[in-house]
């Protein structure tokens, strides 16, 4: 859940719909999202111009996203997938086909984010944003210079017993990959056990694994470095000057979020038209200023307030290495499952 919760946006928001308007209601979409993802101003102006009441839940993986649609929750009309879990998602039945290429404003977006590899012909999905994993970490309490991911994993006394990592075995699988250089989507039973290793030894410095809150815990001191997404650190460390997000020399990971229907959605047609809101570069480039991150469509950027797209975590620097995980088989993700749950013992 996010820290609002449950919202329920356009009626509830006291929305400016005249008797007339309210009267030809046009039904509802429950959107199943990433905490602190969707912007309640977003929301109200995709009300006001559809008659579309929203409701949106929350989530903070994409384990927990595949988990609920596996349960059977037969709710939702919109949820949000990384590009790893995209295919998943599809191979097992759980997003249907929307046809995107064949929205009106499908040529919004950016060509090197039409018909990706994950969704060949963008069948079931459209891209939302995109950014990177690493840490960030507060320069006031670790005032020594930081280049290198060890710092997280091998950290010195001043971080001990106050760092955060995700809440998600594929995330924390990712980075630890990369900060051993070894390959993603790994089964190699050597390089699992130096990753596991790493992350045993890391754990007593550790005070929670959690992917939802980081931005509080960031901001209130109550962590002082965390494995975090871009664009979520730039929204903590709006409220805390001293926070740094780290483009480390090892490298990083990559991800693209992207918009998808879950099978038996009750409001396809709904779910559609908020598809093809999603990719007009107004409304496009007011979630990007909400969410601190770099959008597919183009001329968003017009729309994406100038503090937010020049804010050093929303671009990764020029020639920094990074990594857009691939999907992993069912032989490397069982691994990575025992490593997370013995971890979590
Ligand atoms: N505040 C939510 C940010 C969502 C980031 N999703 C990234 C997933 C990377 N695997």
């Amino acid at each position: 859940m996010t820290r609002f919760g449950k919202i329920v946006l356009g009626a509830a928001f006291g929305l400016a719909l005249g008797a007339q308007a309210q009267a030809q209601s046009k039904g509802e979409l429950h959107i199943y999202n990433w905490t602190d993802y969707t912007s309640p101003e977003l929301m109200k102006k995709f009300s006001e111009e559809t008659g579309i009441k929203v409701t949106v839940d929350t989530y903070d993986s994409n384990e927990t996203l595949l988990a609920k649609l596996k349960s059977g929750a037969a709710g939702y009309d919109i949820a949000v997938a990384s590009h790893d879990f995209v295919q998943i998602l599809s191979r097992e039945g759980l997003i249907q086909k929307v046809h995107a290429a064949k929205f009106p404003d499908y040529g919004n977006l950016k060509k090197e984010w039409q018909s990706p590899a994950w969704d060949p012909g963008n069948e079931y999905s459209i891209p939302y944003d995109w950014g990177t994993t690493s840490f960030g970490y507060d320069t006031a309490v670790y005032t020594k210079p930081v280049d290198s991911l060890k710092t997280f994993y091998d950290p010195p006394a001043e971080l001990k017993g106050k760092i955060g990592m995700f809440g998600s075995p594929t995330e924390v699988m990712s980075l630890v990959l990369v900060y051993l250089g070894k390959p993603q989507c790994n089964s190699n039973p050597a390089d699992l056990k130096e990753a596991a290793a790493v992350l045993e030894k890391q754990k007593p410095s550790v005070k929670l694994y959690n992917s939802d809150g980081i931005q509080d815990r960031m901001a209130s001191g109550e962590t002082v470095a965390h494995q975090v997404w871009s664009g979520d650190f730039r929204r903590a460390r709006a409220q805390r000057a001293s926070l740094k997000y780290l483009f480390a020399k090892e490298g990083g990971i990559a991800w693209m979020d992207n918009i998808v229907v879950p099978a038996h959605a009750p409001n396809l047609e709904n779910a559609k038209i908020f598809m093809q809101f999603m990719l007009k570069p107004e409304n496009s480039g007011m979630h990007s200023t909400f969410a601190g991150y770099p959008t597919a469509v183009t001329g968003a950027e017009k729309f994406t307030d100038p503090a937010v797209a020049t804010a050093p975590e929303y671009l990764p620097p020029k020639g920094w290495k990074y990594t857009f995980a691939p999907s992993c088989d069912e032989k490397a993700i069982r691994a990575y499952d025992r490593i997370w749950t013995k971890l979590r013992q």
